[in-house]
């Protein structure tokens, strides 16, 4: 057996142990309980398909579309998770959600150097700084949520008004071919706000997400504000992507505080850490 396309079907607890099933089309289709192991899943399209308490041991399951997939109780391994193309809002074993790889590199200011953005304007107008200067950020707790981040933090430190840098990602075919077939968004997380040993200086990072085609014409621009405060982590979709996108380029700008006096400008910026993007199925 190879390729099957069933859509919708109800296959509770049956067996397709050790079978190619290569670039197989599963969606929505109930198959709680199945066995799939040994199986060559690769490619498999299993999008809002009930798995939960399916065995996955043994299978191989990369580039495999998991979105939006209810894998409670099932027997599947987070590395089988995280050769797969999209787990994308799937309910994973343990009952948490699932969500997609972050595209952007040095998103954590981790490499403690702005390596992996590009710098519009002077290069050292935007630097990775060191929390320990400022204390330890190990770890902040923020609706409920864990967040580590890390030794180093962006913020611009130039005598100029704002700073910007930016990374474009380039979609592979796979993406693209995703973006044609579903409905599917950009996801911008990130810890943005007024340092945290500042208060009420007006600092201010924004950030804008561009959707660009093949011939690199912009097909949608959006500039995004997180609401400022000390301790903030931000998360919004972003604007659905267009079928024909190709390239999406994010650009982060730190703004000064504003003027303090006639002659006295602030010289604080706003701080942005933990940037990610991410594509999610809607
Ligand atoms: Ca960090």
């Amino acid at each position: 057996m190879s390729f099957l396309y069933l859509s919708g079907v109800d296959l509770s607890n049956a067996s397709f142990h050790g079978r190619y099933l290569v670039n197989s089309t599963f969606i929505e289709s109930t198959l709680t309980g199945m066995n799939f192991q040994h199986s060559d899943l690769r490619d498999v399209d299993f999008y809002k398909s009930s798995l939960s308490f399916s065995s996955f041991a043994n299978a191989r399951a990369s580039g495999s579309d998991f979105s939006k997939a209810n894998l409670f109780g099932a027997n599947i391994k987070i590395d089988q998770l995280l050769d797969a193309f999209s787990m994308s809002g799937a309910v994973l074993p343990n009952k948490t959600k699932g969500r997609n790889e972050n595209l952007l590199g040095n998103g954590d200011a981790e490499k403690c150097t702005t390596q992996q953005w590009i710098i519009n304007g002077h290069w050292s107008s935007i630097r990775a700084y060191n929390y320990s200067k400022r204390g330890e950020q190990n770890s902040i707790m923020i609706n409920d949520r864990n967040f580590y981040p890390g030794k180093c933090y962006f913020s611009a430190n130039n005598n100029i008004t704002e700073a910007s840098m930016h990374q474009i990602i380039q979609l592979n075919d796979k993406y693209q071919q995703w973006i044609r077939q579903r409905r599917v968004i950009p996801y911008v997380r990130g810890y943005f706000g007024e340092l945290p040993y500042n208060s009420g200086q007006n600092e201010q990072v924004t950030f804008i997400v561009t959707q660009i085609d093949s011939q690199n014409q912009t097909l949608h621009s959006f500039i995004h504000h997180p609401p400022m405060s000390k301790l903030r982590y931000y998360e919004e979709a972003v604007k659905p992507l267009l079928a024909n996108v190709t390239k999406i380029r994010i650009e982060i700008q730190f703004k000064r505080g504003t003027k303090k006096s006639q002659i006295e400008y602030s010289t604080n910026y706003g701080f942005a850490d933990l940037i990610d993007l991410s594509i999610e199925s809607v």
